[in-house]
């Protein structure tokens, strides 16, 4: 790792967000890549976070402090993400969902659907199905999108999915997932349009489901 992404990686370990908001600038104005900053320092470090989580290092005070300098950083780097002047290729509405907290993924995904010109509604994180409903029903949502983090929430995509088809939305707005323990048999389980990854295929996804 380049020296000033391992600076940025620690301090996020570290949770210094001061630090991490000045050496992800530093690391910009260098020259260095932003996608090298978000990766290999970045979201490296937040995956580390969850590593030392597991091993009984850290606690949710750690990961909360690292949560922050983490989104410190993405302010920093979101300019980077966003491609200027791009005309919009549809609507998302974006959200968490029910019961989960986790919202670092889900904003990363929005920042990278905005870069490639889609115009984002952000519901935020613990978002009830309903919620998803009435973004669908107001119109002019093309796709909706939906993350999960826990194991225990992947059901509140199912009763997102089910909520909409019950409102006789099925058809009006296509469904994407993501999160950590998501999989493609899992959204192919639950009847959702796709499934992406990481940030940079949910922009690929929500392209191909734009075109369908
Ligand atoms: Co929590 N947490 N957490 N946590 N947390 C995890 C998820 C965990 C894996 C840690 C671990 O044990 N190793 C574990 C879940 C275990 C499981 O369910 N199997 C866990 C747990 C257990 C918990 C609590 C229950 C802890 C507790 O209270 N005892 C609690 C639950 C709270 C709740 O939600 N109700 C909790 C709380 C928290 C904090 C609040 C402290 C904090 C979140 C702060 C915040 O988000 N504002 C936190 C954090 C920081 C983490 C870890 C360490 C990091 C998550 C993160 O931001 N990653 C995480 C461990 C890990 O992920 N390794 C962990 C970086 C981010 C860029 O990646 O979110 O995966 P990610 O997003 C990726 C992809 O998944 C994908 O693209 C993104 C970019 O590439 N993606 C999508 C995400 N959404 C997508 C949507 C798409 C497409 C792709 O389309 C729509």
């Amino acid at each position: 790792m380049q020296p000033p992404v391992k600076t940025i990686f620690d301090a996020i370990l570290d949770g210094q967000h001061k630090l991490v908001e000045a050496k992800v600038q530093e690391a910009l104005d260098s020259g260095i890549d932003p996608r090298v900053i978000l990766h290999e320092g970045m979201i490296a470090a937040m995956a580390e976070v969850g590593r030392l989580f597991e091993a009984g290092e850290y606690y949710v005070p750690e990961m909360l402090i690292a949560a922050r300098a983490m989104k410190a950083g993405l302010a920093v780097i979101k300019p980077r993400l966003a491609l200027a002047n791009v005309k919009a290729t549809g609507r998302v509405a974006i959200g968490t969902v029910q019961g989960d907290l986790h919202d670092i993924g889900k904003n990363l995904v929005g920042m990278m659907l905005e870069g490639a010109g889609f115009e984002i509604l952000d519901l935020g994180t613990d978002v009830p199905p309903s919620r998803f409903v009435e973004a669908v029903q107001a119109g002019g949502v093309d796709l909706v999108a939906l993350s999960a983090l826990l194991t225990t929430t992947m059901p509140s995509m199912k009763a997102t999915l089910e909520a909409l088809k019950l409102a006789g939305l099925g058809d009006k707005a296509r469904v994407m997932i993501g999160g950590a323990p998501i999989t493609d048999e899992y959204a192919r389980q639950i009847g959702a349009d796709g499934y992406a990854p990481d940030a940079s295929r949910a922009v690929e996804l929500a392209k191909t489901l734009m075109a369908k």
